[in-house]
């Protein structure tokens, strides 16, 4: 191939994108493979918010292509002032796209904005079809170098006739370039869907050839109430106690787009865009947003009544205790900043936010005050929590961590954290056992020798420098954090499910307690995102004379069972776990289908502070009465 003057500096300046591809595109793995795919897209939905393009179709083809299409105007093909079509012009010119736009021309905008060019630069082959004045007009490229010659002065090759409007564009991504070249489908049928809600006026089509799946239309007239609506019921654990809130307005050129409800979780869940680009670092429309909200709660709570004079204010976090939330703005210049860029810097949407929300939600709960008081009683809950939390934060700092023994970790062959598991395991012989039973391919097994001691206050250093629960942090692979700091990283938790198994007696209780306070201390964001569990292993295995054997799980269910069956059957009590062979604990503990498992929620972290100072405390009478109280929950060994 001849390249002529043009060509070259064509070449030239698409030259950087080949050559630090990650600087455009975030990165060469697969998640900047996906990337390809929505700088593309972005382009469609600015024609969208142009007001000219109703539907598009992204289609992941057989051959390892990509193609999206839209029907809005079609990409210009006249001839631009350098003598060429202005499609090619866009096409092979890193930051093109900004000489043509007409005033009305809004940007959704990819990671760093620079679009279609560099997607063509990154592919191997590339085919754009603009429909446009009745006519087919194709272009092609191979590494962003077009394929097509074109004299100075000459238009695009037509191909066909054409009745509506639109573009058609389809790339193979560069092999040499992307680590791999198969795009990960469920992360883009997850951002069609995203951009749905955020554009309730779009259709999006996803076809999906590789897996010959039928084709899903994502349309979603509710927008971002829909979107609030859809989040709330991925979550199988929150049930709604409000319906949901939008609250919209306009202010010198900003507008804003606020839906939120309440369910009975705890924390909050705010997912925010600015101009359709998920701003996961915040920025401040997400400040506006909290600040207003928490304003205009605190001052309905003083007017009525469940705050009085001197009352310290609710916190922010204490009047989104519950809250799923989608905020949108749009901009017409907007600023990124932060590590991913994803984190919106216009002051003037701060106050814009303020503003709007205000009015609006004194609008709202003026007519809704049972809603009003629902989020009010949480923020109460949560206030009272928060209280107990700074009280046992203060007690933490004096107890100590002490375990004896090294357990060895028995990894799992699995590598997807998603499906991962870890059981910490107390006792030696129940680790053992449970090594053997585990499903070896997503389950981990970390045994651990407890033993707690009533000592004086013990460092943070000394701490962690206890092998146990180095052991501990290293297998969970996401650091740890004193309270709130910073060196705890949950994205990157290597298992879905942390499960404490501890012998359903007083020193499983022991054990559990102790590992409780250690994650509050060191991990509590672990405890907040739902992640903490403890097995519940059965207390009983019950024959009849006839017919199968069961497990037995507390004594209520064994009362039960006593009225069906008399005294006409065989009882074995459970002393621990180690009880049991590897088949059992399997089937009991282990099984995810047929396990019982307990989520901990920060009460039971207030729970078992209680009980350490019970257990660890100088008072002797509260210790005893415990201890008595439940020595029918089998061997006691304190
Ligand atoms: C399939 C992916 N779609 C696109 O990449 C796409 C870009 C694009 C577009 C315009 C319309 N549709 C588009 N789809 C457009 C047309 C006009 C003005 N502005 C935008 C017009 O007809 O006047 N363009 C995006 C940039 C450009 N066009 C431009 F810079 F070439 F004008």
């Amino acid at each position: 191939m001849s390249y002529n003057a043009s060509d070259i500096s064509v070449l030239e300046g698409l030259d950087p994108v080949r050559k630090r591809p990650g600087m455009y595109v975030g990165s060469t793995s697969v998640k900047g493979l996906n990337h390809l795919v929505y700088e593309i897209l972005d382009n469609s939905v600015d024609e969208h918010l142009a007001g000219y393009c109703n539907s598009i179709s992204v289609s992941l083809n057989k051959d390892g292509s990509a193609t999206v299409e839209d029907d809005g105007r079609g990409i210009p093909v006249d001839l631009h002032e350098k003598g060429y079509p202005a499609e090619r012009i866009i096409m092979t010119t890193l930051h093109a796209g900004g000489k043509f736009d007409n005033t009305n021309y809004k940007t959704a905008g990819g990671l760093h904005g620079v679009g279609s060019s560099v997607v063509n630069a990154l592919s191997n082959k590339m085919i754009v079809e603009v429909s446009r004045d009745g006519q087919v007009w194709r272009d092609e490229y191979a590494k962003g170098a077009p394929t097509v010659k074109l004299k100075k002065g000459e238009l695009l090759p037509v191909t066909g006739k054409a009745k509506k409007t639109g573009t058609k564009i389809t790339f193979w991504p560069d092999d040499t370039i992307f680590d791999t070249v198969k795009f990960k489908a469920e992360s883009i049928r997850e951002r069609l869907r995203e951009t749905a809600f955020l554009n309730p006026a779009l259709t999006i089509t996803f076809v999906n050839s590789r897996d010959g799946r039928e084709p899903e239309v994502f349309n979603e007239p509710d927008g971002i109430a829909g979107f609030v609506d859809s989040l709330v019921a991925q979550d199988q654990e929150a049930k709604r106690i409000t319906e949901t809130v939008t609250v919209k307005g306009e202010r010198d050129g900003i507008k804003i787009a606020v839906s939120f409800c309440f369910t009975q979780t705890y924390g909050d869940n705010v997912v925010s865009f600015c101009n359709n680009i998920n701003t996961m670092e915040g920025g401040t429309h997400v400040v506006g947003f909290k600040s207003g909200f928490a304003k205009v709660i605190n001052q309905y709570a003083r007017e009525l009544g469940n705050l009085k004079g001197k009352d310290a204010s609710f916190t922010g976090n204490d009047t989104r205790n519950g809250m799923t939330a989608v905020i949108s703005v749009s901009h017409p210049s907007p600023r990124f900043e932060g590590q991913t860029k994803t984190k919106l810097d216009n002051t003037d949407v701060q106050s814009a936010m303020m503003s709007i929300l205000n009015s609006g939600l004194q609008h709202y709960f003026d007519r809704n005050l049972d809603c009003l008081k629902t989020i009010i009683a949480r923020a109460e809950t949560a206030a009272k929590v928060r209280k107990e939390e700074e009280k046992l934060r203060t007690n933490l700092a004096d107890k100590k961590f002490a375990f004896e023994g090294n357990g060895k970790l028995a990894r799992q062959e699995s590598n997807d954290p998603s499906k991962c598991e870890i059981f910490i395991v107390e006792g030696k012989s129940a680790g053992g056992t449970a090594k053997t039973g585990r499903d070896r391919k997503y389950q981990a097994i970390l045994p651990i020798r407890g033993k707690i001691l009533n000592v004086e206050k013990q460092s943070v250093d000394k701490v962690l420098a206890n092998d146990e629960i180095k052991s501990i942090v290293n297998a969970l692979g996401c650091g740890f954090s004193q309270g709130y700091g910073n060196d705890f990283d949950i994205s990157k938790l290597r298992y879905s499910k942390i499960i404490i198994a501890a012998d359903a007696d007083v020193d499983g209780g022991h054990i559990c307690t102790l590992l409780l306070t250690l994650f509050y201390r060191f991990m509590p964001e672990l405890i907040y995102a739902g992640k903490l569990y403890r097995a519940m292993p059965p207390l009983y295995r019950v024959k009849p004379k006839r017919g199968k054997p069961e497990y037995i799980y507390d004594d209520k269910a064994l009362a039960e069972y006593r009225k069906k069956h008399g005294n006409a059957f065989d009882i074995q009590r459970y002393k621990g776990l180690g009880e049991m062979d590897s088949d059992q604990l399997w089937e009991t503990t282990m099984d995810p289908k047929t396990r019982k498992l307990k989520q901990i929620n920060m009460q039971d972290v207030i729970d078992a502070n209680r009980l350490t100072s019970v257990l660890m405390g100088e008072e002797v009478a509260p210790r005893r009465e415990y201890i008595v109280s439940n020595a029918d929950k089998a061997n006691l060994d304190v």
